[in-house]
């Protein structure tokens, strides 16, 4: 009461409705006006961006969070009364006649499609400081994965546009989604690279906010035990990403200037662009309001299984069930074994990858309704089985993926399962916790994701006629990986399979000792025998044809200590660098016809 003179009517109204809501806590240790004045106003200009941020306002925030925390003391089962089986979706090879027919209709489409990245998650779990869009995703030419996924966006937007025949010149709109842990950086890294070559008006930053920490099962918010004059605050998880953007206003934006389609995509995938036009062909073809691409999983990965869900209403959805849920899932539904393998190897529930690919109008439907809220949970640790207290605070968190809970039963609602080496090989885990994995499973770390690179080029230059040597097995910070060739093309180079079949043709042939970097558009490989390394650029109006034998000591793959202190976090985490001994490397930097045969 005594410090209401020190406050505007604005913040008097948030600390009457922080007291109407039980948070009376928060004030407990104000002293007199004219103490800590300025402290306390920052407290409240807190208060008002957490109000404000959340769809709802507080008080919606502290009521959801109370029936969920009710729920999780009670053990209630979030999947009470629904059944789970194995959904079916389409399932693609790559290169397969079907494979190209879906990336031919999935390219044209791309003109009509905006790009949304989820990249506010800061990698505790990887170890690196840094953002993760700056980490290199390859370190054979060390592009990181922002300009590897502007340069897909754009080389896509390219080839859609020629193949549709110009009908309509737009620049494909990308969104990133970022924290206060990731923004300043990510734009940073965006002007200090001229936006890797896109117009800095088609990039837009949306950040979240984070949300209020709660102490206990009444929901009380968290002071920061650094600030008394704070309330403590954690991620809400990537879910925000369709709140931001029904409130950005971009959504409607796009449907006025005739887009049709939203892909959604995270930080650390560098294959990801390989599978996408061939899933907006299904998304395309099968009218798919909501298509999620998926990989075989192997039970317990650390991905969410897609799975439908029946319940004894007669309500079905197709939606992911989060690994740590799958396990108990199935448990308590008749599978006393719970999140297994079958006899593929695999568990049969498809992993989600959270590429997601939404259709623009009936998801503008959609958040009209909900305002992009999203289905939330809450994670509780609890200090004892009384579970009346928690060994830290907690917070509401919601993930992108469960956008289809709140639809309904009428919506086409499906997935697209490809190969995991073409379209999944995110860099989530620290090389401690990769070496822990159970062998068989995926490392998801920097060392098994860069290798994941040369495999699939390699993989797809073979089944485009290539002769590619067999792998060498090779320990990188005590994870067994696949060494395949060095194969790494731009994508101006190639977006999709039919594009590298276009540029490779007549008898070629790489060794396991190999490194091929491909870095100009019209660059044409023919009856090109490669043992060494051999790097060819040229400018656009350049058309190369490369062949001959290329014969020299190249770039090696070596094993390095991840605790030599000297070598910087982004290859401490790999566990190996390239050394570059050798090489023919060639620029064509004129206008013309060439040819480049050593
Ligand atoms: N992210 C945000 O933008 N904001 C946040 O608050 C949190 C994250 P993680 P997670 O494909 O490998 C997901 O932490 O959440 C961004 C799926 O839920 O890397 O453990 C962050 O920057 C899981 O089903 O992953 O697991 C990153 O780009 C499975 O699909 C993205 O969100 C798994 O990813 C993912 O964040 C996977």
């Amino acid at each position: 009461q005594k410090n209401l003179s020190i406050l505007s009517p604005e913040q008097i109204e948030l600390g009457k409705m922080l007291l109407e809501l039980g948070q009376g806590h928060l004030f407990e240790h104000w002293p007199d006006p004219g103490v800590e004045d300025d402290d306390k106003k920052a407290f409240l200009a807190q208060v008002s961006i957490l109000n404000s941020s959340y769809p709802g306002g507080l008080s919606s925030y502290i009521k959801t969070a109370r029936e969920l925390l009710a729920d999780s003391k009670a053990g209630k089962n979030p999947f009470d009364g629904f059944t789970p089986s194995v959904p079916s979706g389409e399932v693609l090879t790559c290169g397969d006649d079907n494979f190209i027919q879906y990336e031919d209709i999935g390219v044209k489409q791309v003109q009509n499609a905006a790009f949304v990245l989820v990249a506010g998650g800061l990698g505790e779990r990887l170890g690196y400081r840094g953002i993760k869009l700056a980490l290199p995703m390859e370190t054979t030419t060390g592009t990181c994965f922002l300009q590897h996924y502007i340069e897909s966006i754009l080389s896509l937007s390219e080839t859609s546009i020629k193949q549709a025949q110009g009908e309509c010149r737009r620049d494909a709109p990308l969104v990133i989604m970022t924290s206060d842990d990731t923004h300043e950086r990510t734009l940073q890294l965006l002007e200090s690279n001229s936006y890797f070559g896109m117009k800095p008006t088609q990039v837009k930053l949306l950040k979240q906010e984070k949300v209020a920490c709660l102490a206990d099962n009444d929901a009380r918010l968290a002071i920061d035990p650094d600030n008394k004059y704070r309330i403590q605050t954690k991620p809400h998880g990537h879910g925000d990403v369709h709140a931001l953007l029904y409130s950005s206003g971009l959504l409607k934006e796009w449907k006025d200037n005739g887009l049709r389609w939203v892909l959604f995509f995270q930080d650390t995938n560098g294959l990801l662009f390989k599978a996408i036009p061939a899933a907006l062909g299904v998304s395309a073809t099968k009218e798919y309001h909501v298509n999620s691409l998926a990989v075989p999983r192997k039970a317990k990965e650390a991905i969410g299984g897609i799975t439908k869900l029946t319940h004894t209403d007669g309500r079905e959805m197709v939606i992911n069930v989060e690994y740590n849920q799958l396990d108990p899932l199935l448990r308590a539904t008749g599978h006393p074994d719970g999140d297994v393998n079958c006899e593929t190897g695999y568990s049969p529930y498809p992993g989600n990858i959270n590429q997601l690919i939404l259709e623009l109008g009936p998801y503008i439907d959609e958040l009209s309704k909900t305002g992009g809220a999203i289905k939330e949970f809450v994670n509780p640790k609890y200090k004892d089985s009384t579970k009346t207290e928690f060994k830290s605070s907690t917070r509401l968190e919601c993930m992108m993926q469960d956008y289809p809970k709140t639809l309904s039963p009428s919506a086409r609602v499906g997935f697209t399962v490809t190969e995991t080496w073409l379209a999944y090989a995110p860099v989530k885990n620290n090389p401690e916790d990769a070496a822990k994995v159970p062998k068989g499973n995926p490392y998801h770390s920097a060392t098994s994701g860069e290798m994941a690179i040369y495999r699939a080029n390699s993989m797809i230059l073979k089944k485009a006629g290539v002769e590619v040597d067999d792998p060498v097995t090779q320990v990188f910070n005590g994870q067994e990986v696949e060494v395949w060739s060095r194969i790494v093309w731009k994508p101006k180079w190639a977006v999709t399979f039919s594009d590298v079949k276009s540029k490779v043709t007549g008898n070629n042939s790489v060794s396991q000792k190999s490194t091929l970097v491909i870095k100009g558009r019209d660059i044409f490989i023919e009856d090109l025998s490669l043992d060494g390394a051999l790097i060819v650029d040229s400018v656009d109006d350049a058309e190369v044809k490369v062949g001959g034998s290329v014969c020299n000591n190249g770039w090696t793959v070596e094993s390095i200590d991840k605790d030599s202190s000297d070598l910087p976090e982004e290859v401490r985490i790999r566990g190996f660098k390239i050394i570059k001994t050798e090489q023919v490397q060639q620029l064509f930097s004129e206008p013309g016809k060439f040819s480049l045969k050593p």
